[in-house]
């Protein structure tokens, strides 16, 4: 018989806490704290912060405040608490042995949303390196979790003499190197094809910025509206949740006027994003890193969105993005009900991704910067030459051509470096 009852997930209850290190954004990072606890299926019941200058080396917060969480911990029947900072292995067994309770800290709590999230075999491999990379260090000496974990299976050729703790580190490097190893691989056919969009010569821009800020929207949106019905075949995952998106998608936009570049989508940001998940992440988001253009979609009706635009900064400057010029895409205006849009101001633009007039000075924002140094000229070029007009047409706005007796005659507009290659052929319009 089927059961035809579902049952109804129940989600564990927790408790966050934080220590405020004097810090303005404090408040705003325990939000995200909950919403990211949230994001895990966690319930969140009550929160415990300390104002303290430095943490405790032992114990991270005070020993008056590990017993208040303790006894606050048993009057609301939790087990778990998830703290706001990355804990050291010896702070995380401190705490778990004068409470008796399990502690999480904001980095396992991340690595755990990215695990969940995780589905191509790309995606999955960075995940479990950064969260290897993570219990490394953490292995307690007489613990076996990770094993558990994986059924016990593969050590039973262990050394003499060995103890158990050295033999799941061994057991753990082996593993993310070859995992390395497998994503060396990945990365080589991603390189190839980077390699040959770079070569493509259109232009490339990418869509960056915090988590659920709506950048698959958008990418969404310009497909729909500048690719109809192929563009909807094309369509990324876009949803309501944090880290929706983990891989990079590259998709050719294509306007009306015949110009067409390459848009990339993301991984969102958080603060604090761990490092070692950055590291795992940095091939992914070569992408953004080889662009022209950055598109930084902020979730406007967000109250922090300040905050957020100042995670995306830092993050960026931690991956090495900081030289490419960027447009300020302030989105969700439709959640603000006093808001007019679209609107553009310089090269900040007030819009919501769900509205096509909104996509449609977007995309017009876009082509005026990435655009801006190409230049319509005419070129003649010999029938002998037939390659390089095949390759014209393929990669530059070709705006006519004509067949005449000394060859083809191409009105087209050129990058500068295409400029430089094609010179030779290029016709004086005097
Ligand atoms: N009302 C409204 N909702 C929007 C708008 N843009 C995006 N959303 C919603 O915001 C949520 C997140 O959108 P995504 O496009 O998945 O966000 P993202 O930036 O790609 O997020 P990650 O991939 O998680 O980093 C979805 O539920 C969207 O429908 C908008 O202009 N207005
Ligand atoms: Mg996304």
């Amino acid at each position: 018989m089927t059961d035809t009852y579902q049952t109804i997930p129940t989600q564990e209850q927790v408790i966050i806490g934080g220590l405020s290190h004097g810090k303005a954004s404090f408040e705003y990072t325990m939000t995200e704290l909950a919403e990211l606890a949230r994001a895990d299926n966690l319930e969140v019941v009550d929160r415990v912060t300390q104002n303290l200058d430095r943490m405790d080396a032992a114990t991270y917060f005070g020993s008056g405040k590990v017993t208040e969480i303790k006894e606050l911990a048993q009057g609301l029947n939790v087990q778990t608490v998830i703290i706001n900072d990355e804990l050291s292995p010896s702070q995380l067994a401190n705490l778990e042995k004068r409470t008796g309770l399990h502690f999480i800290d904001r980095t396992e709590l991340i690595l755990e949303i990215f695990a969940d999230r995780a589905k191509t075999r790309e995606a999955k491999a960075q995940v479990e390196i950064a969260r290897l990379q993570y219990a490394l260090p953490r292995i307690h000496p007489s613990a076996n979790t990770l094993d558990q974990q994986r059924g016990g299976g593969g050590l039973m050729n262990r050394g003499a003499g060995e103890t158990q703790s050295e033999l799941n580190r061994r057991t753990i490097r082996k593993r993310i190197s070859d995992l390395k190893q497998q994503l060396a691989t990945m990365a080589k056919t991603e390189n190839t094809k980077r390699q040959r969009r770079r070569n493509s010569a259109l232009p490339q821009v990418a869509l960056v910025g915090y988590t659920n800020a709506g950048k698959s929207t958008t990418m969404n949106q310009l497909l729909e509206v500048f690719a109809g019905e192929s563009g909807s075949k094309k369509q990324v995952f876009e949803k309501n949740m944090l880290f929706a998106t983990l891989d990079t998608s590259v998709r050719e936009i294509q306007l009306p006027t015949n110009q067409r570049f390459l848009l990339s989508d993301t991984v969102g940001f958080v603060s604090s994003l761990p490092h070692n998940l950055i590291e795992s992440f940095k091939t992914t988001l070569a992408e953004a890193a080889q662009a022209d253009l950055l598109i930084q979609v902020v979730d406007y009706s967000d109250p922090n969105y300040q905050e957020m635009m100042v995670t995306t900064a830092q993050t960026l400057q931690e991956i090495g993005i900081t030289d490419i010029p960027m447009i300020y895409a302030f989105n969700k205006a439709d959640l603000k009900g006093d808001t007019v849009y679209p609107e553009l101001d310089g090269h900040d633009l007030t819009y919501s991704a769900k509205d096509p007039a909104s996509i449609k000075l977007l995309a017009r924002l876009v082509t005026s910067i990435i655009f801006a140094d190409y230049q319509t000229v005419d070129l003649l070029l010999p029938f002998s030459q037939a390659k390089d007009v095949a390759e014209l047409e393929a990669t530059a706005e070709v705006k006519s051509k004509v067949y005449t007796d000394q060859g083809t005659a191409l009105k087209v507009s050129l990058s500068p470096a295409q400029l430089t290659q094609y010179q030779a052929f290029q016709v004086s319009t005097r």
